[in-house]
């Protein structure tokens, strides 16, 4: 799949690109990166993409102009362009969700455009952008830092990116888990700072390990994430050992 990233800071993509396991997803073209800078596509010897907000008010807003040259550009260098997502990261979007990222790395990618500034220029959203993404009820500086969750999330997903194939099998949302929170992990030593690793992670009994893995994600979902339960309840998910173990602490 290949994803277009259009930035005023494309510089900020490449140690991201070049680090962890989703490296070899990027390095490979397995999800490819094509970074684009709308101030290429700006007019003039200032290149201007930015500029004040009609009705007055702080700071500057980006130009409809260049980023819809910028769309354009990279919309053609994709070849069919006819029905690619064009992204924007706004706290206005719908929330990005497991389910979405799942359906975003089954894809063929999209576009995403990484506002900076008070914001961008409406029109340009309103003719140009297919999808709006919030990432939470909070602001940024830019929408870059979103961008890279959303190729983090896509490349961990990928087939063969993750070292141990079984290792998103274990995520917190993923339904093949009920769509529970992930327990609590330990490794060496057995005892750190005075604190033990909890005992039947040491029993080396593999039914005692899942039970107690089972009841940690029940318990932990229960006090976090009550909707959670509700949920894998509602959906027959629950078993009666489950039930057991939401009584003890509840
Ligand atoms: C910011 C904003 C804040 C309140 C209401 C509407 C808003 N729109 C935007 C917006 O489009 N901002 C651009 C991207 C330009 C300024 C920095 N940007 C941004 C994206 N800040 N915060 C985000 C963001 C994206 C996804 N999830 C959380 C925050």
């Amino acid at each position: 799949m290949r994803f277009d990233v259009i930035t005023l800071f494309p510089e900020l993509f490449k140690p991201f690109l070049e680090s962890g396991v989703t490296r070899r997803a990027y390095a490979s073209g397995q999800v490819e990166v094509v970074l684009w800078n709308p101030r290429d596509f700006a007019e003039g010897n200032y290149r201007r993409v930015d500029d004040r907000p009609f009705g007055g008010g702080p700071g500057m807003v980006m130009m409809a102009e260049p980023l819809a040259a910028c769309l354009d550009a990279a919309l053609a260098a994709r070849g069919r362009s006819a029905g690619v997502p064009v992204m924007l990261f706004s706290p206005v979007g719908e929330a990005l969700r497991h389910e979405g990222v799942v359906a975003w790395a089954a894809g063929e990618g999209a576009v995403l455009v990484c506002g900076r500034y008070e914001g961008i220029d409406q029109r340009f959203i309103d003719q140009r952008v297919t999808h709006q993404i919030s990432l939470g009820d909070f602001v940024l500086s830019g929408g870059e830092i979103p961008a890279m969750a959303l190729l983090d999330a896509v490349a961990r997903l990928q087939p063969g990116v993750l070292g141990d194939q079984g290792s998103h099998a274990q995520d917190s949302f993923n339904p093949a888990l009920d769509g529970l929170l992930d327990c609590p992990h330990y490794t060496r030593p057995e005892v750190w700072q005075g604190e033990a690793v909890p005992a039947p992670l040491l029993s080396g009994h593999h039914a005692q390990i899942e039970r107690w893995r089972r009841d940690q994600r029940l318990q932990i979902t229960a006090e976090r994430r009550p909707d959670l339960i509700d949920a894998a309840r509602s959906h027959g998910r629950l078993s009666r050992a489950d039930e057991t173990a939401l009584a003890k602490k509840l």
